[in-house]
């Protein structure tokens, strides 16, 4: 059994639509950020980065005793790594092509857009250069994905793995940031057969239609301080054990 951290949120989509692709029994463990649950001790002795999504493995195969694996990227590989290699090609050329589009995506894509959802969401507004800055470079992260996606059927090229189910849940997002699928028809070819995945739909079926539905949701002053600001950086001073 897995226990799983988990928010709706395009990183925490990655790992539940993993878990659902490989039918492995597991846990969901909702928290509500804007409350601020992903603040406390407890949670930082699984995670110690204090963030979503992060799993425990109840049963790890060298038998030993519970295992936390934080970033969703490498919960990605351990759940593949875990279950024979799924989701992984066996091949060492389609490895390295799966770990260097799963690295672009948590280093590069995942990031950069998550900076354009914060200042076009939910930064005060009339902040002109960083919001150019962060839509740049999630138009231009798009482009190099278009780019990848006009040549090869998934990221990785013929099969579908662990890259492609670490990019999804963030193109999946792009409308929240007044971007669209339609200036996109390879990037759009390959989200649709994606989607029509059983394993997604399950994956997704915990939605965050209401989180998108709003393209500026309006956040507490407590729910600001909780994910933002000075309780955030609090909790993070302070020692777990
Ligand atoms: N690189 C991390 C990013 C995790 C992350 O930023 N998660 C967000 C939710 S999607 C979070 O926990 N936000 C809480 C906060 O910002 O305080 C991963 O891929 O797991």
């Amino acid at each position: 059994m897995i226990d799983v951290h988990f928010v709706p949120t395009p990183n925490g989509h990655k790992v539940s639509i993993m878990l659902a692709e490989l039918d492995v029994p597991h846990r969901l463990i909702p928290y509500d950020m804007l409350a601020g649950d992903h603040l406390t001790k407890a949670f930082r002795q699984i995670n110690p980065n204090g963030r979503l999504p992060a799993i425990v493995d109840q049963a790890p195969a060298d038998g030993g005793q519970p295992f936390a694996v934080f970033e969703s990227g490498a919960i990605l590989l351990y759940l593949s790594e875990k279950n024979d290699g799924a989701l992984m090609p066996s091949d060492a050329r389609g490895r390295s092509l799966t770990q260097q589009w799963l690295m672009w995506q948590m280093a590069g894509f995942g990031p950069m857009h998550g900076q354009a959802h914060h200042f076009i969401r939910y930064a005060p507004e009339g902040q002109t250069y960083p919001v150019s800055r962060y839509r740049n470079e999630a138009v231009r992260l798009l482009n190099v994905l278009e780019r990848r996606l006009e040549t090869e059927a998934f990221l990785a090229g013929a099969a579908y793995s662990i890259a492609d189910i670490a990019t999804w849940p963030w193109v999946r997002a792009i409308r929240a940031i007044e971007l669209s699928l339609d200036d996109y028809p390879a990037i759009k070819r390959w989200f649709e057969k994606i989607d029509e995945r059983p394993g997604v739909r399950r994956g997704t079926e915990i939605g965050n239609e209401r989180n998108l539905a709003s393209l500026r949701p309006q956040l507490s002053e407590e729910a600001w301080s909780n994910l933002f600001g000075e309780n955030m950086l609090k909790s993070s001073l302070s020692r777990t054990d």
